[in-house]
């Protein structure tokens, strides 16, 4: 019987290696490396005007310190701008040490090599730093100000501005026979995963080759970035991401400076060396987001269908713009989630501020654009005491519309059209999980007993696997085991689990047969990286049709061996066998010393495998034409545009009369990401990515002071939800295959986050009817609320 592994709840086969503490992670390499601390700037914006390592030297373990005048040809350019855009008119990267300028508390200063960290950091503290401090930018309102500059070349600190347009907005909000204005912010926060960033570098003088291991979301693009600074060919660099814990987004931005600088060291010291950040060094330098301000202007008639949508907004992109403005693209392009807008207008303004630099985090600008939309969903619904809900439906783009082109182009510079979902279904499906319609007297009968309960809703979209390419190796060993290569990197997905799942079934083999491996450029050379919700989409059809082929050729050659016809055969079980006649059968692993002419066995299994060669066949014949030896193949899958996901989430909440607190007492998900290939992990993946929500719309801010220190750099100020805090999710699927892939998968990995702010915000406006307009939204500041609108409580 053939086993199907797609759709299985299979359990994650990497989590008894993780939770055994087998795992392998950057920081667990290289006992006996030397070891590296940073000086970083405690100044948001200073001049350096000296630095003095003299006593630092002197500290007994100190190998070498290494400032900006000590880098040579490449290493001493600024890094590159990962993603340029025509709008990114004004783009700044940082050098990897800096040079004579520091525009953010934290940016690396110099570089401390030592024989371990204990003395790497005390050397730290004992090189000086003459700096000259400069006035500091923070916050989007000092930044648009422009009183002062964060690079003097950049007027009024814009890095970017962008405008896209459908139709006349202006003018329809104008004509409308109704109008709301609304202001709506969102703080920012950060990835924060559990393992920093890490870099282990070792340089094999006698081999001239470099091999880095990093805690990475890309190994090929770090090592295409380590290979063009250090003046390597790429064949001479090895990059592998082993185990990595978490990285939400943060970990796609490269090159850090770290991820060169240990390798540029690694081959001057001709010693292996390593850098595991400090949760400190992970909020003062590595990357946040969601900043953002909005202002809204929204015409519609009475029915609360939407008649022209026009918004504008400030980013804050921090001190340098290294990955782009994809964030604010992102924001601008997919705020109208599952709704017809037919006059749009979305105009930003990208800010440089003295303040870490800002790179996707999970959601990447979604969660903002999905709260300015579902605000206003809300507030049309408010103005006209309609149903919240009733207004997102009469707005929705139905399932006979699509494909739908919004008329916008995406982050991947393509048009954006989505290309499948139904989301009617999909918002009934919700409202009867959560029990919408019966809430209202339920809400008034607690309110009865003195509680307050709201109830809110939200919808989005999302945009997954992004192109342009990504591959699939899949190859058979001799013993039958089915070894598994991808490029793009994993942080903690499954993707060992859900690749061996497609791959088993592709190719008609037990899933313990297969060996997935991920992130290593050693096993496959080409590849993007994992953000994006792409790994499901472009690893999993890239591995279906690279064990396909492997399939495709295992019959031929078993045809010959069997000597029967092609057609006739199956791969059941990791056996290739004639239809209806199992005893006539041959192990896929016979196979694969059947698809090498040099028929070397070296086991008594395999020497087996020549009862199926004839004495002619002892000749060695040739590679049929066409073929290669080895029971192996290749192959990538390159989509025109990506996939649109959608989801609802509803949510009720008690907000406490007197002290403020928010309690989310139910929290329900409907989600369509195409077919599932594990639903176990997509709820897993769904309940994580609602925790995270739920963290940046409650807990979570990046709380800077005027000069540009981030005050909260800590675990112990930087609060997030625990897991007394965070619902458990009730989560059902609809699955509306996308028609741009062969699996008809859309990704799933971010969905989680992306309407939590939206839902909550909603969900606390009902209960203490008042609005809610920027997030997060802490206890006190619930509390100043209600004050200031003379609320009791
Ligand atoms: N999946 C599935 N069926 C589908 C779609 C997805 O079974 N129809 C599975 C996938 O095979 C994969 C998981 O769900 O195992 C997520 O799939 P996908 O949407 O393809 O997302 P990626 O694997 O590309 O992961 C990236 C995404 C992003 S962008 C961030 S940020 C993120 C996230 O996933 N960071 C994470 N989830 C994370 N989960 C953990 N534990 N750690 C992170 O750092």
């Amino acid at each position: 019987m053939t086993t199907r592994f797609l759709g299985q709840p299979i359990p994650r086969r990497e989590d008894p290696r993780l939770v055994r503490g087998e795992g392998s992670f950057t920081d667990d390499l290289g006992r006996g490396a030397l070891e590296v601390a940073f000086v970083r700037s405690p100044y948001a914006h200073a001049r350096v005007l000296g630095i003095d390592a003299t006593d630092a030297l002197k500290v007994e373990g100190v190998v070498a310190i290494y400032t900006y005048r000590d880098l040579e040809g490449r290493m001493a350019e600024p890094l590159p701008v990962l993603i340029p855009h025509p709008a990114l008119t004004h783009p700044r990267t940082p050098y990897a040490l800096a040079p004579g300028l520091v525009s953010y508390s934290g940016e690396p200063v110099a570089m401390v090599v030592a024989t371990d960290r204990y003395v790497a950091e005390d050397a730290v503290d004992r090189v000086v730093v003459d700096y000259e401090m400069l006035p500091a930018v923070v916050g989007l309102e000092q930044a648009s100000a422009a009183e002062h500059l964060v690079h003097e070349d950049v007027p009024g600190n814009v890095a970017a501005h962008l405008v896209q347009e459908v139709g006349d907005a202006p003018g329809a909000v104008a004509g409308a026979p109704h109008r709301l204005e609304l202001e709506l912010s969102i703080e920012r926060s950060a990835s924060t995963p559990l393992e920093g960033r890490a870099v282990h570098a070792s340089w094999d003088q006698a081999d001239r080759t470099m091999r880095v291991h990093s805690s990475t979301q890309t190994s090929t693009s770090v090592r295409a970035a380590i290979a063009a600074k250090l003046e390597l060919a790429e064949a001479q660099v090895e990059v592998i991401a082993p185990d990595v814990g978490g990285g939400f987004g943060v970990k796609i931005m490269h090159p850090w400076p770290e991820e060169l600088l240990l390798p540029w060291a690694s081959r001057r010291l001709r010693r292996p060396l390593k850098w595991t950040e400090d949760r400190r060094e992970h909020f003062i330098s590595s990357a946040h987001e969601r900043g953002q301000l909005h202002r809204v202007r929204v015409g519609f008639d009475a029915t609360g269908r939407i008649l022209g949508l026009d918004v504008e907004f400030l980013h804050d992109n921090g001190a340098y713009t290294p990955y782009g403005i994809i964030v604010p693209i992102i924001t601008a392009t997919q705020l109208l989630g599952p709704y017809k807008v037919p006059a749009y207008r979305v105009a930003f303004t990208s800010l440089y501020t003295n303040t870490v630099i800002v790179t996707p985090y999970r959601g990447a600008g979604r969660p903002q654009g999905c709260f300015v939309m579902e605000r206003t969903m809300d507030r049309i619904a408010q103005w006209l005491g309609l149903d919240r809900a009733e207004v997102r439906a009469v707005n929705f783009i139905r399932p006979d519309e699509m494909p739908y082109d919004q008329g916008l182009i995406f982050q991947d510079g393509r048009p954006l059209v989505y290309d499948s979902g139904d989301y009617p279904a999909c918002l009934e499906r919700l409202l009867d999980m959560v029990g919408w319609r019966e809430f209202r007297s339920v809400q008034e009968e607690e309110r009865a007993k003195g509680r307050r309960l709201g109830i809110g809703v939200s919808c989005y979209v999302e945009g997954t696997g992004v192109g342009p390419y990504e591959g699939g190796h899949v190859r058979v060993e001799s013993s039958g085991r089915v070894l598994v290569a991808t490029g793009l990197t994993t942080q903690g997905q499954g993707h060992e689990t859900v690749l061996a799942q497609v791959a088993a079934d592709a190719l008609g083999v037990p899933i313990e047969a297969v060996e997935v491996t991920t992130g290593d450029t050693r096993r496959f050379g080409y590849s993007v990286g994992t953000f994006a919700s792409r790994a499901a989409v472009m690893s999993g059809n890239a591995v279906a049709a690279a064990a396909k082929a492997v399939r495709d050729k295992a019959i031929r050659v078993a045809a010959d061996a069997l000597e029967a016809d092609p057609e006739d055969l199956e791969v059941v079980d990791g056996t290739v066998r004639v239809r209806g006649v199992p005893s006539r059968s041959i192990a896929l692993g016979t196979v694969a010393i059947l698809s090498n002419p040099l028929r070397y066995a070296f086991d008594a299994e395999a020497q087996l495998a020549t009862q199926f060669a004839g004495p002619a066949d002892h000749a060695t014949p040739p590679l049929r034409e066409g073929d290669e030896p080895g029971l192996e193949a290749k192959a990538y899958y390159s989509p025109l545009r990506c996939t649109f996901a959608a989801g609802m989430h509803a949510a009720i909440v008690e907000t406490d009369p007197d002290t403020a607190e928010v309690r989310v007492l139910r929290y329900c998900v409907v989600h369509d990401c195409g077919p599932l290939i594990n639903p176990r992990i997509v709820e897993g993946q769904i309940q994580g990515g609602v925790a995270q929500g739920v963290g940046g719309a409650l807990y979570e801010r990046m709380v800077y002071d005027d000069a540009g220190q981030l005050l909260n750099a800590s675990f112990m100020d930087f609060l997030m939800p625990y897991a007394t805090e965070v619902p458990s999710v009730t989560i059902a699927h609809l699955e509306t295959p996308s028609p741009l892939n062969p699996l008809g998968i859309k990704g799933a990995g971010e969905a989680g986050v992306i309407p939590v702010s939206a839902v909550l915000a909603s969900a606390i406006e009902d209960a203490e009817g008042f609005p809610i307009d920027r997030m997060p939204l802490s206890p006190s500041e619930l509390h100043e609320l209600r004050r200031s609108r003379g609320a009791s409580g």
